[in-house]
């Protein structure tokens, strides 16, 4: 019998160093919902329960290069120095937020390089809900390093259960999975722009990573096989963006069909190129319940995630799917996601979970 021991990789440094105050929500100014508060709850929930799970703050530093594998250098570069440029012109302390997004429709899009910090506000974000304040892009690298830290003990963990596998002592009913307790999320974050409370795309950096890991392959001789599952309540538009003419890893979605980010997350976006055929969106109506959303995501695994032969499993796991979620939400109760978790664990592979969304706070835990 393997341990039961669900490790937990997490650190305070990014669930306390990004602290914006307000976002807008449906025209108003309001509390920025995603909040250390959301993380404290969930690592108490978590320590409470020490025969479940066992909490590490272990982080490695994989430096810069996983993370230029997914961004771009200039919007790594506006990330770093984008509070203190804001500050300089006058910002308000409370954070950087746009007040001008170059829309597509303004013709001179992409004729004019402004030098402003307030420019690039809306040149490096597409909404008014990723503030940056002075320690967002701290917050954020040190967030992928946890993620990164983590993917590396999920190479160590699938490589013996492999072996487990062999010697009869494992059974694909049991595979390793760990978890990712960080923020800012990372679904919402492009290559080059951030949005949707997310800054450097965790799960996606972690994705590539394991790819181009010289000395994990295939039987084939070819890279890990990576199948993202992201049951976030939003559709991740940036992680879409981020592997769309890719043929690895596979990008798979549930989410509403017209709720935020609004602009992305339609059955027709199946990938492009080497990508065809590698993006699965699948909108959901509004009322989606328990019985709904599982059966929802067993079609999906059964159609899509095993007929593509991963090796992994990463999952962008945002708990925004509640039925009391202040910003969004299906019906999912409280008794939905052990379900949920025990579909994903019947892939029988092992399994990465990244926090996302979720914010309701009292029942996060
Ligand atoms: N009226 C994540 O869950 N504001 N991001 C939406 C809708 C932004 C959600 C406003 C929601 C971002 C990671
Ligand atoms: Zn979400």
């Amino acid at each position: 019998m393997t341990s039961t021991l669900m490790k937990v990789f997490t650190s305070r440094l990014c669930i306390t160093m990004h602290t914006p105050e307000n976002e807008f929500f449906s025209g108003a100014k309001g509390q920025y919902h995603e909040s250390p508060q959301r993380h404290e709850a969930i690592l108490k929930y978590l320590e409470s329960h020490p025969e479940s799970f066992e909490v590490t703050e272990q982080v490695e530093d994989f430096g810069h290069e996983p993370i230029k594998r997914v961004h771009k250098q200039d919007f790594l570069d506006y990330l770093e120095t984008a509070y203190e440029g804001w500050i300089q012109e006058g910002g308000h302390p409370n954070g950087v937020m746009p007040s001008a997004i170059p829309h597509y429709k303004i013709a001179r899009l992409g004729k004019i390089k402004s030098k402003s910090s307030f420019a690039k506000a809306g040149e490096y974000c597409y909404d008014l809900s990723a503030v940056i304040t002075k320690d967002t892009f701290k917050a954020a690298w040190n967030a992928v390093q946890v993620t990164l830290t983590a993917t590396k003990d999920l190479i160590r963990l699938g490589n013996e259960y492999e072996k487990n596998l062999v010697k009869g002592t494992a059974t694909r009913e049991n595979p390793p999975g760990l978890y990712v307790l960080v923020r800012p999320p990372g679904h919402h974050a492009h290559s080059d722009i951030c949005g949707g409370y997310c800054f450097l795309n965790n799960v996606a950096i972690a994705t590539q990573w394991l790819i181009d890991q010289p000395t994990l392959k295939r039987k084939d001789g070819g890279p890990k096989k990576i199948a993202i599952l992201d049951i976030d309540f939003h559709h991740g538009n940036g992680t879409q963006e981020i592997f769309y003419t890719a043929s690895n890893p596979l990008y798979t979605s549930l989410h509403p069909h017209d709720d935020y980010p609004y602009f992305s997350g339609a059955t027709e976006e199946k990938g492009e190129g080497e990508g065809l055929g590698f993006n699965i969106n699948i909108p959901l109506p509004d009322t989606t319940t328990n019985e709904e959303y599982v059966k929802a995501l067993e079609t999906l695994i059964q159609e899509h995630v095993i007929p593509f032969d991963p090796d992994y499993i990463i999952v962008s796991l945002g708990v925004d799917t509640f039925k009391d979620d202040p910003i969004a939400g299906f019906l999912i109760t409280t008794e939905g996601y052990p379900i949920i978790g025990n579909a994903i664990r019947k892939i029988g592979l092992p399994t990465l979970f990244v926090q996302e969304g979720g914010y309701c706070v009292e029942k996060l835990g």
